[in-house]
């Protein structure tokens, strides 16, 4: 592709939610603007930071390369608020999130974007996707506990599989309704985002992806667990007692029909 108006925001703005990842940042753009520039519409990222003690907002405000990056400040803590923020700062027609690290393939984006011009309302990658290529490493304490968690939100995502993966997409003023209603701040927002989703009527789609274990995560169980189930508990109970939404689709081979 030629080069870029770079100056509104594009069709698609990924936004990476970034406390602390000096050191997996400049890897992660380059990684996704690298797909992000071969896509067939304009594309912008946004980069959340909330508090970083690091170099994580300079490297992302001094970023140059081959698609916008714009840095936008979160003053409150946790992953959910950054998202959220990040979410509410776009006007693109589709939007969406993925993690710093890159642990989720962005490789699948164009396949994702096809999905979402075709119509499909939210787009999640899946690591329990019978098709997705995970390698997991050791940590059998935090296997068992995403398990249990995932159990614990079956019914309200309605069959979703992978609530926690983090790789999203969404078109745009759906994704913004749902953030705009957002109240939890830590990692257990993906949930309550989807609830918000499928309260407004969206069915959710899982793809398969590439997944790989990074290192450096900032999930801690220690700090981030126990934290995680009380706000998982609470979205449990609101959701329960307002969704009335359709059921998932089944949707393995839709990947391919874009
Ligand atoms: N802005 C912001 N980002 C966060 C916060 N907590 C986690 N994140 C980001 O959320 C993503 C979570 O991914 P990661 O740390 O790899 O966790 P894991 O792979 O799920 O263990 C990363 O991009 C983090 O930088 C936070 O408090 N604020
Ligand atoms: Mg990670």
């Amino acid at each position: 592709m030629g080069p870029r108006d770079r100056s509104g925001e594009g069709a698609l703005d990924v936004v990476i939610p970034a406390r602390n990842e000096a050191a997996r940042l400049a890897d992660g753009l380059a990684t996704l603007s690298g797909v992000l520039s071969e896509l067939p519409v304009l594309a912008t990222i946004t980069v959340v930071d909330s508090a970083s003690t690091d170099a994580t907002a300079e490297i992302a405000r001094r970023w140059s390369g081959p698609v916008p990056v714009r840095l936008l400040r979160c003053p409150r803590p946790g992953k959910g608020a950054a998202v959220r923020a990040g979410l509410l700062a776009t006007t693109a027609p589709y939007t969406g999130f993925c993690d710093a690290d890159m642990a989720t393939g962005p490789d699948v984006l164009p396949d994702v974007l096809a999905m979402l011009r075709a119509g499909a309302q939210v787009i999640i990658g899946s690591r329990r996707h019978p098709e997705s290529d995970v390698e997991i490493y050791g940590r059998p304490l935090r296997r068992v506990g995403a398990l249990t968690f995932n159990r614990l939100c079956r019914d309200i995502t309605g069959g979703v599989t992978d609530t926690q993966c983090g790789f999203k997409f969404f078109a745009g003023p759906l994704a913004r309704a749902a953030a705009g209603e957002l109240r939890t701040a830590g990692f257990a927002f993906d949930v309550e985002l989807l609830v918000n989703c499928r309260r407004r009527g969206a069915a959710i789609t899982e793809i398969p992806v590439t997944w790989r274990d990074m290192p450096g995560s900032t999930f801690s169980i220690t700090r981030h667990a126990a934290g995680c189930l009380r706000d998982l508990l609470r979205v449990r109970a609101a959701a329960r007692r307002t969704v009335a939404a359709p059921p998932m689709v089944p949707v393995a081979d839709e990947l391919h029909a874009g």
